[in-house]
């Protein structure tokens, strides 16, 4: 007897089994808000923007409108969407390159002027897609393609923070939160406050995921874990930042 599997609803399923690589972490964020989109059923005004990078294999991923952008220029483009068509629900999927570096003009100024878009952030502390290069989210000591001997603080500066920089940067009706792929449930649990959030109209969502790049980072499965699960919640805390209301948690 064979079990299918549990996909959620709005997932295309001519296009799994997916093209991440074994054990990578961005199937779990996009299981994630799969069945975010499928509780508040919103599939049918949802357009799905990803970037450049590994975030890209998620172009045809969804029965959901997408665009595959620029590299860092997705954000741009989902708030043009939304604000050409209020109606629609905007997300702007990408990874921490992206978002905090080549793309980071684009996340400040969003932030800035409150777009009602939703941005989701895969953090796995480099380039991927590229092969492991230093991205603004490696860690202190972290070895990648371009800090063989480990990220020196001195010369490239500290991890971005970006969930703590926009949350300083937003008003009181943004959202803001870090989850994390080692706790999909809560994960989910912030992507849907934050897809609420636009939905009811109060502004600005951005929720960044920790997340898993084991092809780069050259690590086994129980390593891969203990990295997420150890390593970067030392520097990037889980929790909700910035909720209307004050209703935190974590
Ligand atoms: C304008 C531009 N600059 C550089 C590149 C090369 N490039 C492609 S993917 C990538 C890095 C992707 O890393 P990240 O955004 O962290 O996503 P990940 O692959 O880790 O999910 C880079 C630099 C590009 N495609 N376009
Ligand atoms: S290179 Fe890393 S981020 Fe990209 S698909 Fe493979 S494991 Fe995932």
């Amino acid at each position: 007897m064979s079990v299918a599997p549990q996909m959620p609803k709005c997932w295309r399923l001519e296009t799994k089994v997916h093209k991440f690589c074994p054990g990578c972490g961005h199937g779990l964020v996009l299981k994630a808000l799969g069945e975010a989109i499928d509780e508040l059923d919103i599939q049918g005004k949802t357009v799905f923007g990803c970037d450049i990078g590994c975030s890209l294999l998620a172009w045809d991923f969804f029965n959901i409108d997408s665009v595959q952008t620029h590299h860092g220029r997705t954000t741009p483009v989902i708030t043009g969407v939304k604000r050409a068509n209020p109606e629609l629900i905007g997300i702007a999927y990408m990874g921490d390159g992206g978002g905090y570096a080549i793309g980071s003009q684009h996340l400040v100024n969003a932030a800035s002027r409150n777009e009602k878009i939703t941005v989701v952030l895969v953090n796995n502390t480099n380039y991927g897609m590229t092969g492991g290069q230093m991205a603004p989210t490696t860690l202190p000591g972290q070895k990648t393609e371009t800090s063989p001997y480990g990220r020196d603080v001195d010369s490239t500066g500290n991890p971005t923070q970006g969930p703590e920089m926009v949350a300083a940067i937003t008003p009181e009706s943004a959202y803001v939160a870090r989850g994390t792929v080692s706790n999909v449930r809560q994960l989910k649990k912030f992507l849907k406050r934050a897809l609420e959030n636009q939905i009811s109209g109060n502004g600005f969502s951005f929720v960044e995921a920790l997340s898993g790049c084991p092809t780069n980072w050259r690590t086994n499965a129980a390593e891969t874990w203990k990295f997420i699960e150890e390593a970067m919640p030392q520097y990037f805390k889980i929790g909700e930042l910035k909720v209307p209301g004050d209703k935190k948690e974590g």
